[in-house]
């Protein structure tokens, strides 16, 4: 593969894509200046017309092409998810879309084969550009991602990824990718017929040249053949196609209750291009892409891209501070928390021990972990000695044994101060002076924990949410004395086992819990004056929530919304009053879903099976008010937003941002509507005024405005004044 002076052309060394010629073959490099990721950004688009010009115009001895990034750890990230903002109106969206398609049609119609030789990931336009490609080779490495994650971003693949992706897997499979917008790594990429060929790392540039060698001599002949049309075979039967369609629909439709544009919009889209030439199938998509780029529901959810990126690379901590390496991860309490702190951290390749007082405990711990992560890597279809080196690496004790190595403890033991208190001393006699001390209380306050410390600036709050493996938030609460690289190893740790973080400051309930409370006890209220359990969790799910606030109480645990509810009603008498309903489904022997008994019936398999009606006598509230669901929404919503704003006002909150992250990460905020903070802007802070001065009229203080909330309706200010 000599590359020769004569062979060789360089565009530009700035340039965001380069190509050489080598031995023939065209190697298009990709690296974007000054960016993290390469991303399709105007820039890009035209040194790509520069080179495609080239390639059309031969006389360069360029038998075939290959694609190549010179970046680590990406592909293409798509398109620059930047430039949505400056989207006026559907034109501006409609124009970058037919951008993005001109060029990638003229890649495809190029007459040499092309070759996309992916390492790291390809996702929206990124995959749309592979698609473009005669030929798809990816690494078997980690950090290959494939995927169009479009509908994530409110939007849809605007590259021609909705017409090409069906005709080359299928109508159904490659709805699957659409809707759900998930990543594949190249395996399963390869095994769903998106990619060719799985290679090493190492030879990708050797092994995508051979390919394009034998493309080119004809040696090797596409194998994902490309159907072009309308994909053939079963899913054309009559009925069958339509069937699909109908099916994809009503799950859209009972998953988002309609709230969310894009999916439906999607379907609409791959459903009347199938059948049409590709140019007029991607007439289909620019349309439809510019209308949904600029509506509220991508607005905001572009908010939590950019919002959540940055929590995850912007920990609050001095300049030049640096985290401490996390390898080693102790966790101390073999509960169903403890067990899934374990099981995450040990699938990021951090060695696990995880400790219960008694053998038994750790035994049964170490199992569920271990059902966690086989259930997880099935699901990546890892082999089964990859899926054994994951296992290893949770080991159970009941002693203290290898607490020396640990860079970060997690303590998961029940919840209460006494016994943390113990805890906490004896985990301190086993470890050194450079490991983090973290606890994963949902309600003690850090700097009542960190009292009983010999290390109190080794001590931080590390507060996971059930179940762990799913919940994409960490919340990483500091109190006063908290040394900072504790807080830069928490946020990093938090980083390398895929969470979310975000840094909040001590206080009862912290952010997540606090800001739920209120909503949740004047769910509670609402039950209390005759409104129906269903009539409360339809207006909440309508809203946006995954499920109603009924539900949670269920899914919590009464007992547990019972003690964190009494604690919040300590803290913030005038607001948060614990509802005596509660208290008496708790006397009742009713713990929510774990003891089969609670606000609903469940049946043997656990599954709900309706409001149990029986409920009712036992509070003495018969559901007899008719409450308009607009003011449950304002009630329940309301005082989750007028709570967050204090939390900023207090300072809790660093920023409106992270605000924004842990109420849709960690509570299921509705994400179409960006957060709490993003939600007030999106309304204006004087119709959120307004609104909770009447019910303040209504129904009392506790909605009474935040003071900040006034100012900024007041002053006309925002939180996000860049939008
Ligand atoms: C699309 O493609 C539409 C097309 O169909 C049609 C168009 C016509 N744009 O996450 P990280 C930044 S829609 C702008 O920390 P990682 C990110 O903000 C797009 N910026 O790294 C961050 O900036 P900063 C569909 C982007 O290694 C930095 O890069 N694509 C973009 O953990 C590092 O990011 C997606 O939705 C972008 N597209 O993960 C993929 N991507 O340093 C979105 C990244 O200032 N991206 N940045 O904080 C990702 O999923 C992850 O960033 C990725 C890397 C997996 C690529």
């Amino acid at each position: 593969m000599a590359t020769t002076l004569t062979e060789t052309e360089t565009v530009a060394s700035a340039a965001p894509v380069r190509m050489d010629v080598e031995d023939g073959i065209a190697v298009i490099r990709l690296n974007q200046p000054g960016k993290p990721v390469n991303v399709i950004s105007a820039g890009l688009v035209e040194a790509m017309h520069g080179i495609l010009g080239r390639l059309e115009a031969g006389g360069e001895g360029v038998r075939a092409a290959v694609i190549i990034s010179e970046k680590k750890g990406t592909w293409i990230a798509g398109a620059d998810i930047e430039q949505f903002k400056d989207f006026k109106g559907p034109a501006d969206g409609e124009t970058a879309s037919r951008e993005g398609q001109k060029l990638l049609n003229r890649l495809e119609r190029l007459v040499i084969p092309t070759v996309a030789a992916i390492d790291g990931a390809a996702l929206g336009g990124g995959l749309e550009t592979a698609l473009a490609c005669t030929y798809r080779i990816a690494t078997d490495s980690p950090r290959t991602k494939l995927g169009l994650p479009e509908v994530q971003l409110g939007i849809i693949p605007g590259a021609g990824g909705t017409a090409r992706l069906p005709r080359l897997i299928g109508i159904a499979a490659s709805l699957d990718l659409m809707l759900t917008g998930k990543q594949l790594d190249g395996r399963r990429a390869r095994s769903q017929g998106i990619v060719d060929e799985v290679v090493p790392v190492p030879v990708l540039l050797r092994e995508a040249k051979r390919a394009a060698n034998d493309l080119a001599s004809g040696k090797l002949k596409p194998k994902g053949a490309r159907r072009r049309g309308s994909p053939k075979g079963v899913e054309n039967l009559p009925g069958l196609r339509g069937f699909i369609f109908r099916k994809a629909r009503q799950g859209v439709v009972s998953k988002t209750h309609g709230l969310y544009p894009a999916p439906l919009r999607l379907l609409e889209v791959v459903e009347r291009g199938l059948d049409k030439p590709l140019d007029a199938a991607l007439e289909l998509e620019a349309k439809a892409f510019g209308e949904l780029a600029v509506t509220q529901e991508a607005r905001s959810l572009v908010h939590l891209f950019f919002t959540s990126t940055a929590a995850k690379n912007d920990p609050p901590v001095p300049e030049g501070t640096r985290p401490k390496p996390v390898d080693h991860v102790a966790v101390v309490g073999a509960g169903f928390m403890g067990a899934g702190i374990a099981a995450v951290s040990a699938e990021s390749g951090i060695e696990v021990r995880l400790k219960d007082v008694k053998p038994e405990a750790a035994a049964k711990g170490l199992k569920t972990a271990r059902d966690t992560l086989i259930k997880r890597a099935k699901r990546k279809k890892l082999k089964p000695y990859q899926i054994t080196a994951l296992t290893d690496r949770v080991e159970a004790t009941a002693a203290y044994t290898g607490f020396h190595t640990a860079d970060v403890i997690v303590e998961a033991v029940f919840e209460d101060v006494s016994l943390k208190h113990g805890v906490l001393k004896e985990i301190e006699s086993h470890i050194g002076a450079d490991t983090v001390l973290g606890s994963n209380t949902s309600t003690i306050p850090i700097a009542e924990l960190a009292k009983a410390s010999a290390r109190p600036e080794n001590v931080i709050g590390l507060h996971f949410f059930s179940p762990v493996d799913k919940m994409p938030l960490l919340e990483i609460i500091t109190h006063p004395g908290t040394a900072p690289w504790v807080t830069a190893t928490s946020h990093a740790y938090g980083k390398k086992i895929g969470k979310t973080p975000i840094v909040v400051n001590d206080s009862p309930g912290f952010y997540a819990n606090r800001i739920l409370s209120p909503y949740m006890a004047e769910a509670a209220l609402l039950l209390e004056e005759g409104v129906s359990i269903d009539d409360l969790d339809r207006a909440m799910t309508r809203w946006g929530y995954p499920v109603g606030p009924i539900t949670l109480y269920d899914e919590v645990g009464l007992d547990v919304a019972q003690k964190a509810g009494k604690i919040m009603a300590a803290a913030f008498a005038d607001r948060m009053k614990p509802s005596q309903v509660i208290d008496k489904m708790v006397a009742d022997g009713r713990l929510g879903r774990k003891n089969g008994k609670g606000f609903f019936t469940y049946g043997d398999d656990g599954k709900k099976t309706g409001a149990d009606e029986s409920v009712y006598a036992l509070i003495g509230a018969a559901p007899r008010k008719q409450v308009s669901r607009e003011e449950i929404q304002d009630r329940l919503g309301l005082m989750m937003v007028n709570e967050a704003v204090r939390t900023l006002e207090e300072g809790v909150l660093h920023s409106a941002r992270d605000g924004d992250v842990g109420a849709v990460m960690g509570i299921g905020f509705p994400p179409f509507r960006g957060g709490p903070f993003w939600y007030v802007d999106t309304v204006g802070a004087q119709d959120v005024v307004a609104r909770l001065k009447k019910l303040e009229q209504a129904h009392g203080s506790r909605f009474a405005p935040a003071k900040m909330l006034l100012d900024h309706a007041a002053g006309g200010k925002k939180f996000f004044p860049e939008g």
